[in-house]
């Protein structure tokens, strides 16, 4: 090993990111070699930020994967994307076999398992990893969710762990599965994320226009809700952002323009969920909200023509907050418990081992979801790895049924005063449908057949001669078809 392998661990990419998460590094007693595709910033950071802290810096690939200990752990930190594709091709000829290459980006998952494969034929161990946490994240503790080459995991395991956010002494980090189950992980995280963040914005709206609460007043029961079921950061920051008045005295909040953006993790969850056949209803509704959001204009000019009921609030103002308290918190496990139905799909789908404890365990703290509610989780799958559903837990079961009637009657209202709540209405309708032994499909399945005959199966309990169980059945319903059905399809 040259003298100059003097790095525990390299990263590439100089942006707040890298910095914060390389600073974090640093402070755990690993020696850490930095470089960035503009090379000005390596001098700048060593200069200021870095000055004092165990770190290095290089001003080319090659002086980065000399300064390496053997095997090399790098990780990139870069735009996801092409960036990533071109930082790997420009390590390749400085590596060699049995070197980690880490993607810390918000990569689409299909891609790591693109570089995973790739680069195992070269000898490299690829890792993709999810990061969740933002600057203060990088800096303090992020959730990290690796995936990839699991032969990497044992040199990565000690530098990720350490860094990594604690939860109750536990590292919010541990190994979650093949390929890129990492960034999968990750990208389900970021739905919920969405999914949570509607959630809030509907009791938001709710308490404005349905009891005509000011931002201030609203403040004060986010600051009720963080010490009960909903604790959690995006409720605290909610409290606080309601709280915040402009130069003038009011709150900025009024302020903002009522137009979503997105970066497409929500998006690409949704997809996945179709993709895989899961109802997913929360996050693609949470998604379609923030489209909807983004009409302005047209919303406008609809608000002058299209007529709708006015709130009319009577009865407990207590009694209805806490009822919100409730379908907040519901409609939350039902969005949980079908994040966790994608989880699970996906590892049979992809064959991938993903070990569901540890991944509420890495959403406990660092991230942005981080809640006192995911430590139920935790326990719940903690105690039965292979639960089939997240309201089987008899915690959650109990949870979702004390939460029942108020949720019923916050979505109830709602649609009578006219307030949109996609994420709560979702919530319910699939909690209703899954408890559902019985639903209406089977006249889907008789149009199908009517119409494009695409045959049926018949229910066991009415099995005969002519319908027998198990097999396809068309029908000609009108006389006048034929007997030849359909190739039936599957979702
Ligand atoms: P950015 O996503 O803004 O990326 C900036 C870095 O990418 C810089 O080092 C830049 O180099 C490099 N880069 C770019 Br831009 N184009 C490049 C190219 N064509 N070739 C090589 N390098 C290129 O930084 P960030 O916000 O620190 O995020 C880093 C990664 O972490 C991203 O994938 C992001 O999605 C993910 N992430 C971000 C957050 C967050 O809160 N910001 C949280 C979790 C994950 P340059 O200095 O030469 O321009």
């Amino acid at each position: 090993m040259s003298d100059q392998a003097v790095a525990d661990f390299g990263l590439i990419g100089l942006a707040v990111m890298g910095q914060n998460l390389i600073m974090n590094v640093a402070d755990h007693g690993f020696t850490v070699v930095a470089f960035n595709r503009t090379v000005a910033k390596v001098d700048r950071f060593l200069e200021n930020e870095a000055k004092g802290k165990s770190i290095v810096g290089a001003h080319s690939v090659e002086e980065f994967c000399s300064k390496l200990k053997k095997p090399r752990r790098i990780m990139l930190l870069v735009m996801a994307g092409k960036p990533v594709d071109d930082f790997i091709e420009s390590l390749l000829p400085h590596v060699e076999k049995g070197d980690i290459i880490i993607d810390g980006g918000n990569s689409h998952y299909p891609d790591s398992n693109r570089r995973t494969k790739y680069l195992a034929e070269k000898g490299i161990r690829f890792v993709g990893t999810g990061v969740s946490g933002g600057e203060e994240g990088a800096r303090y503790g992020p959730s990290l969710m690796p995936g990839g080459n699991e032969e990497a995991w044992p040199f990565i395991k000690d530098i990720f762990q350490s860094v990594a956010a604690k939860s109750d002494g536990e590292a919010c980090c541990d190994w979650v599965g093949d390929e890129g189950a990492g960034h999968y992980v990750k990208m389900v995280h970021n739905g919920i994320e969405y999914g949570d963040m509607q959630l809030i914005t509907e009791a938001y709206d709710i308490l404005k226009r349905g009891l005509g609460m000011t931002p201030a007043e609203i403040g004060d029961v986010f600051e009720k809700w963080n010490t009960g079921v909903l604790d959690s950061f995006l409720i605290e920051i909610t409290r606080d952002i309601l709280r915040h008045n402009d130069d003038d005295g009011t709150a900025l909040l009024e302020k903002i323009l009522d137009a979503a953006g997105q970066k497409g993790t929500g998006k690409w969850t949704a997809i996945n969920a179709l993709d895989l056949g899961m109802p997913v209803t929360l996050i693609g509704e949470a998604v379609f909200a923030r489209c909807l959001s983004s009409l302005k204009q047209e919303r406008i000019r609809a608000s002058k023509v299209l007529k709708g009921p006015e709130p009319d609030f009577k009865g407990d103002r207590k009694e209805f907050i806490d009822n919100l308290e409730q379908a907040l918190y519901a409609s939350k496990i039902i969005s949980y418990a079908q994040g966790f139905m994608l989880i699970q799909e996906a590892a049979k789908e992809y064959k991938w081992k993903l070990n569901k404890p540890s991944i509420a365990l890495m959403w406990r703290g660092g991230c942005i979801i981080r809640s006192v509610f995911l430590k139920d989780i935790t326990n719940a799958y903690r105690t039965n790895p292979d639960l089939e559903n997240l309201l089987f837990d008899d915690f959650f079961n109990k949870a979702i049924h004390n939460a029942q009637a108020g949720w019923r009657d916050v979505v109830s209202k709602s649609a009578l005063w006219g307030i949109p709540t996609p994420a709560f209405s979702t919530a319910l309708g699939f909690y209703d449908g899954y408890r559902s032994r019985d639903l209406p499909a089977n006249l889907l399945q008789a149009q199908r057949d009517y119409f494009g005959a695409h045959t049926f199966k018949i229910k066991p309990e009415c099995a005969s001669e002519k319908y027998p169980e198990g097999q396809d059945i068309h029908v000609n319903w009108t006389g006048r078809g034929g007997n030849v059905s359909a190739s039936t399809y599957q979702v």
